[in-house]
């Protein structure tokens, strides 16, 4: 038998991963490499780039242990050409196999220099499915087709009915019904004591990645350290055992609670180990239906949990293969204004802007309902370019890779697919996040008021945002009580709230 370089991406860290399947350990080459191109396509968080590079030198560690050829670039080396093509050509003449193998990357990108790869190395290139999801692209194309529109809810109930996941003997949903969300929309008590979450100590090897981008990217956003996130599958494991323990159990009752210094709540905090492979969603489901099925955790709190993976993550990576290259490209509320410099810097008055982004600078973190309801709707709200916005997210979440970050900011947060995705924009005024979080007590905005100086901004960006969009938004049936109280406005009242809007956000500096 001739020999193959089989290629493992920074998010391909599990050894279940289709590349791998059938290695010969006496002939075969893995080939892993830390590339400048990877680290710098947006301007990542440190500690994103951090988590990736030390997870996957681990991730080498473990496959050579077992006896594999792991030939493992890294970045500071001075043969590093900076890229995936140029380190594949290089391993290729190092040695010599007769073919290559890959499993299909996570952007849109990264596959379109991979099939550049056969006329770059003369070597035929295998690009495998990536069978790590539930659903592989063209289950998602099936389930698609002949759809103008997306409802991620219909989705989910054929993974469920496909997989058995929460249903009873004879095939129905678990409790009756396929989704509890409306139990889950509960504000945090006060004085409610939350799980202390389990964090991990950097090892020698985290230490010299971390002295590694503290050197290479000292100005990238982002705190470095302290650094907490697992980089091992047997820490991702611990740290999934510490959720399920700890956490899922008023995981439903909380999951759209916000609330100051309190970034993790009782989020799972296993998007990046999921991301990048050092945890699979079907061990994961498993795991979370296990706790229903003997009594530790309640129906509503691991519906939730799993319809997020099972559900949600699933859908969004189908929907993003299905429609890109095209997806990205579309701007339904032609949005244009420049991201506020504030995303960067976290300085503003908007308390919870800048919580959220002080979290998220903190931790490289910040959880769903904080992604979507403070960053995202003020984005929306104001009308930023998605392209701006997009990059914003890619960069600074651990979790964040395009095939999940795109259709979650473009479709999802910024209606910018024009619905695609999502039966309406997540528009939302003040009211909304002082109902769901602390931050408005001492914010130096008031957000009961509705305008003036001291108003909460959110309040009448909402009403500009649909009085600009009206033409786009007003036929949508799930907007049709708003658009009935704008009708009921004076002329002058709307143009006093556009004047208003406008006056704020041109005041804000661009980044
Ligand atoms: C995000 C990232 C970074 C920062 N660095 C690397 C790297 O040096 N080497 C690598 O193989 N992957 C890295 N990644 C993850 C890739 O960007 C990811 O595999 C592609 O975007 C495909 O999803
Ligand atoms: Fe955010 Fe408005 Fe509340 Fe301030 S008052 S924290 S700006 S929602």
């Amino acid at each position: 038998m001739s020999s193959s370089l089989r290629i493992v991406l920074g998010d391909q860290l599990s050894r279940d991963l289709s590349a791998l399947d059938g290695l010969d350990p006496a002939r075969d080459v893995v080939l892993m490499a830390e590339v400048a191109d990877e680290a710098t396509y947006v301007p990542h968080h440190r500690q994103k780039i951090a988590f990736i590079l030390s997870a996957m030198r681990h991730f080498a560690a473990e496959l050579r242990a077992e006896g594999i050829t792991v030939d493992y670039v890294r970045l500071d080396d001075p043969q590093n050409t900076g890229s995936f093509t140029g380190e594949v050509k290089r391993t290729a003449a190092r040695h010599k196999p007769a073919r290559i193998i890959v499993t299909e990357p996570g952007e849109w990108r990264v596959l379109q220099a991979m099939r550049g790869w056969e006329g770059e190395t003369g070597l035929s290139v295998d690009i495998r499915e990536d069978t790590r999801f539930f659903a592989s692209r063209r289950r998602f194309a099936r389930w698609a087709a002949d759809r103008r529109s997306y409802r991620m809810e219909f989705f989910y109930r054929e993974m469920r009915r496909e997989t058995g996941i929460l249903l009873t003997p004879d095939g129905e949903p678990e409790g009756g019904h396929w989704n509890y969300d409306a139990e889950n929309r509960k504000p945090l008590p006060i004085g409610y004591t939350l799980p202390k979450r389990q964090r991990f100590a950097p090892d020698a090897t985290t230490r010299e990645v971390l002295d590694l981008v503290a050197r290479r990217f000292p100005d990238n956003f982002g705190d470095l350290e302290p650094f907490g996130w697992a980089v091992t599958r047997a820490d991702a494991l611990a740290a999934l055992e510490d959720f399920l323990a700890h956490s899922l159990p008023r995981f439903g009752d909380y999951q759209d609670a916000m609330k100051r210094q309190a970034p993790f709540l009782h989020h799972g905090l296993i998007a990046p180990y999921l991301n990048i492979g050092l945890l699979g969603p079907r061990e994961v489901c498993a795991a979370a239906e296990a706790e229903y099925r003997e009594g530790r955790a309640p129906l509503n709190a691991v519906e939730g949990f799993i319809r997020q993976i099972l559900g949600w993550r699933e859908y969004v990576r189908g929907l993003y293969w299905h429609r890109m290259p095209d997806y990205a490209e579309s701007n339904a509320l032609d949005a244009h204004r420049p991201l506020p410099w504030f995303y960067w810097s976290g300085e503003t008055r908007m308390n919870c802007l800048s919580e959220v982004i002080g979290q998220t600078r903190q931790h490289a973190y910040s959880h769903h309902i904080q992604r979507l309801m403070v960053t995202g709707n003020f984005a929306l709200l104001a009308g930023i370019d998605p392209k701006q916005v997009e990059e914003w997210y890619l960069a600074v979440y651990a979790d964040a890779f395009e095939w999940v970050e795109l259709p979650n900011t473009h479709g999802m947060a910024l209606f910018a697919d024009g619905g695609i995705m999502a039966s309406k924009p997540y528009a939302a005024s003040g009211a909304y996040i002082d109902r769901m979080s602390d931050f408005c007590g001492s914010c130096a905005y008031k957000v009961k008021q509705k305008s003036g100086h001291e108003a909460c901004p959110f309040n009448y960006l909402y009403w500009a945002f649909l009085i600009r969009n009206e033409r786009v938004l007003k036929g949508n049936p799930r907007l049709a009580m708003p658009y009935r109280t704008l009708a009921k406005w004076p002329a002058e009242r709307l143009s006093a709230i556009t004047r208003e809007a406008e006056s704020f956000l041109n005041s804000l500096d661009a980044s």
